[in-house]
């Protein structure tokens, strides 16, 4: 808080294919931040999805090429566990630590000169809502932005990181004028058609192992060009895979471009997936878990993953 105070120019940095705890975590501290009297900007690598953006304001959230002149003292990184997870907004740091890190990912690697992680809280954004109680008088946009992370980062209350403080915080915002409807909305009822024929194509090679405790879908580069598809709509699918009776542990491979699989980890009630993303470069939580794998087809990662999800549920 107090290196926060000394600062005069901030540039926040969300980590790239940007959730809505990103999203929010960085919007919320850019106008914390310019409410104290700061020049603040915040900065994702592939920008905010366009679903998400009616929810907040414009010239909160850049893209590093959009960001232009922007002259900053301070970084502060949000919501990332590793350097990686920055993409292309990497370069901003020119090689240096940022200066604070704002995070609770259990596999965070402390790559800030200040560290703060608390992987006992359910989103980012409610650390972010703690500096804003300290620091400015929450006001509604605000407290959208805020209840956008907390909301999706908890799967709309309903994961198991869903406690009592998280719905105390939820009703202080909606209280103060945040509309959880909006937010719903945006995110959950935005699809388009072809996401929806994408969603079918993955639902129909589900395939089941370990006596049903694994489940995984792919969608393939092909899948993708054939629906007319970005790997942006797949978002979301992996909960379809997880939703199954008994599945334990549901996993995702997305191909996109051809040559990088990203795998989307999440488990139920007991497997720790962080330890196996972990294990493969990539990083997050006990029950949502993420990685990036360099193969030269999909079933390459498929047949890396799918063993060790394997052995985690036995
Ligand atoms: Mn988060």
């Amino acid at each position: 808080m107090d290196r926060l105070g000394s600062a005069q120019r901030v540039l926040v940095i969300g980590h790239a294919s940007p959730d809505g705890d990103a999203i929010g975590s960085v919007a919320g501290l850019v106008l914390i931040l310019r409410r104290r009297g700061k020049a603040a900007m915040g900065c994702i690598a592939d920008g905010v999805p366009w679903f998400y953006r009616p929810l907040l304001e414009k010239d909160l959230i850049h893209t590093p090429e959009s960001l232009g002149e922007f002259r900053f003292d301070t970084v502060v990184t949000v919501d990332s566990s590793d350097l990686a997870r920055l993409g292309d907004a990497q370069v901003l740091l020119c090689g240096e630590a940022p200066d604070i890190v704002l995070d609770h990912h259990q596999t965070n690697q402390g790559f800030g000169r200040l560290n703060y992680c608390d992987p006992h809280s359910p989103a980012t954004a409610l650390i972010v809502y703690e500096i804003a109680k300290a620091l400015v008088a929450i006001d509604e946009e605000l407290a959208q932005i805020l209840l956008l992370g907390i909301a999706t980062d908890t799967g709309f209350f309903k994961y198991g990181n869903t406690d009592h403080r998280v719905l105390e915080v939820a009703t202080e915002l909606v209280k103060r004028g945040a509309s959880l409807q909006r937010i719903a909305s945006a995110v959950l009822e935005n699809k388009t058609p072809n996401g929806l024929k994408l969603l079918a194509r993955m639902l129909e090679i589900v395939t089941l192992a370990a006596d049903g405790k694994v489940a995984y879908g792919w969608v393939s580069a092909a899948m993708l060009a054939e629906t007319g598809c970005t790997e942006q709509e797949a978002e979301g699918f992996v909960g379809e895979v997880r939703a199954l009776h008994g599945v334990e542990v549901a996993l995702l491979f997305v191909e996109s471009p051809p040559g990088e699989v990203h795998v989307s980890l999440r488990s139920k009630s007991h497997v720790d997936v962080s330890e196996i993303a972990l294990a493969l470069g990539g990083g997050g939580h006990p029950r949502a878990a993420g990685c990036l794998l360099k193969v030269p087809g999909i079933h390459d990662a498929i047949g890396t993953v799918v063993p060790l999800a394997i052995r985690a549920v036995r």
